[in-house]
């Protein structure tokens, strides 16, 4: 097969094409690779010419994304995604053997760069970005996924190790990563920033105040976004996830895996996969389109601690 797939369109389907993004248009057809879509229908030759030509542009120019804590959960369901999409990928995490395994594996789909720093570093935020070699360095799409939650105890019993994993990470790592790769959005006038925040950012629970406020903080963090840098073309989108079964709890329970399981018995929850295809819904939106704020619960889940178990 060719570098290029001939699909034919029906005539109805001919104005929704006109509307969408040309990486909806991958989306739909991302088994075959690069395509260009070729509308046969009735209309004129001039307007075929013009719609082939303007797809073939787009493709050509793939869309870059920044991908923070990429090697697992819903970083690495998103990278995936991304992949499947044909973005170029900047994978971003501590872990340098687990990127660079991901990094070969979804090298079969994309082309890919990694970045081995910690987001609660900001010179080493900073230095990690600067480096880009200068055809990775304009970013479109920056996923803020890096982010973890430490114990889960009463304020008087907390511990403040804990407070700062939590705080530094999912607060300031937030702010170091946007910092290094919004000026450049802003002078090329587009770009997406993907927020991962949480249901505990809009609900805090007992015992949990602290991870609570860091994704309140996310929450504020991504109105706020959305007020500087709509005027720069840049759209924000802010992903408030129930339960989701990864490393979350493992982490949260420091390393206890039989009781992070207890946290997901009795029902189905999300998985990183559904995240990721809700952040592919909001980064394929036509251009007039911002998903600005979602939230996602399992369905057996009401609300931040209600959850109907079996
Ligand atoms: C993860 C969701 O409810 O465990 O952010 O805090 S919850």
């Amino acid at each position: 097969m060719g570098r290029y797939e001939v699909v034919r369109i029906k005539k109805p389907d001919l104005r929704r094409i006109k509307q969408q993004s040309a990486s909806a248009l991958v989306t739909q057809k991302a088994n075959l690779g690069p395509v260009l879509a070729l509308a046969f229908g009735g209309n004129t030759l001039f307007f075929r010419l013009i719609l082939a030509n303007q797809l073939t542009k787009q493709i050509d120019k793939r869309m870059l994304a920044l991908i923070t804590g990429a090697t697992s959960g819903i970083g690495r369901a998103t990278a995936e995604a991304l992949a499947l999409l044909k973005y170029r990928l900047i994978l971003c995490g501590r872990r340098q053997e687990r990127l660079e395994e991901l990094s070969r594996e979804l090298a079969r789909q994309t082309e890919v760069h990694v970045l081995v720093f910690d987001v609660r570093d900001r010179s080493a935020v900073e230095s990690a970005i600067t480096s880009l070699p200068a055809d990775w360095q304009d970013i479109d799409l920056l996923v803020n996924n890096a982010g973890n939650a430490h114990g889960l105890d009463p304020i008087q019993d907390g511990n403040p190790d804990d407070w700062d994993l939590m705080i530094d990470a999912n607060v300031q790592g937030l702010l170091y990563v946007s910092r290094a790769v919004t000026p450049g959005m802003v002078s090329r006038g587009k770009g997406h920033i993907v927020n991962l925040s949480s249901i505990a950012g809009k609900q805090t629970y007992a015992n949990g105040a602290v991870y609570c406020a860091s994704k309140a903080a996310v929450e504020a963090l991504s109105a706020g976004m959305r007020l500087d840098l709509t005027q720069h073309g840049i759209k924000v989108t802010n992903i408030a996830p129930g339960a989701v079964e990864t490393e979350f709890s493992i982490t949260r329970f420091k390393g206890d895996a039989d009781r992070a399981a207890k946290i997901y018995d009795g029902f189905t929850p999300l998985t990183a996969k559904d995240i990721a295809d809700t952040i592919v819904y909001a980064v394929t939106a036509p251009p007039h389109v911002t998903i600005a704020d979602v939230t996602i619960l399992a369905s057996a889940q009401a609300s931040a601690t209600t959850i109907y178990r079996k």
